[in-house]
């Protein structure tokens, strides 16, 4: 089964979205196999946002990111990869679909309240550097025959 990390940002967890924002994805059949509550180090936002360093809102997006608890979480499904990004919507806000997460509630670039890893090999690294192994919880849901056909 495919994982996802998956995390509330700061300005998503203080307009007391986590609620909303789980609830759609436990609807769907997504299993959350990881969820803590915590604020990020510097030295961890700027590991997690490698890829954008050098860009314009880079200092500002590491300042954001740090500015409060986040809810970081790990997501298995099939396909949730995929699946989750399709849920979040697009990254501009003008793009976003209504009926996805940024589409009913980002008008944004910058706070948009959710991140949601974008490829397998991006998701492992974030798990990894998020979750220690221990943290992460295998089990089984009593719903799992309602959700998949195949066993
Ligand atoms: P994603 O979150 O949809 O994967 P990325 O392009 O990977 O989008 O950007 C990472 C994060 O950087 C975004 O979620 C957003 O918080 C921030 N960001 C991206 N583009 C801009 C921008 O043009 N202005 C301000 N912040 C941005």
């Amino acid at each position: 089964m495919e994982k996802s990390f998956v995390m509330v940002k700061p300005d998503g967890v203080q307009r007391e979205l986590v609620g909303e924002i789980i609830g759609r994805f436990e609807k769907k059949g997504v299993k959350v196999i990881g969820l803590k509550l915590m604020v990020i180090s510097e030295e961890l936002a700027r590991k997690h946002y490698a890829v954008h360093e050098g860009k314009s809102f880079f200092e500002e997006l590491i300042k954001f990111i740090t500015s409060g608890p986040v809810v970081a979480m790990v997501m298995e499904g099939e396909g949730v990869i995929g699946v989750i990004r399709k849920m979040v919507g697009a990254t501009k806000p003008g793009d976003a679909d209504p009926g996805t997460i940024r589409g009913d509630f980002v008008l944004d670039a910058g706070q948009n309240i959710i991140h949601a890893s974008d490829s397998k090999e991006n998701a492992e690294r974030e798990i990894d550097l998020f979750f220690a192994k221990e943290e992460i919880i295998e089990y089984s849901l009593a719903v799992r025959p309602w959700i998949y056909s195949l066993p």
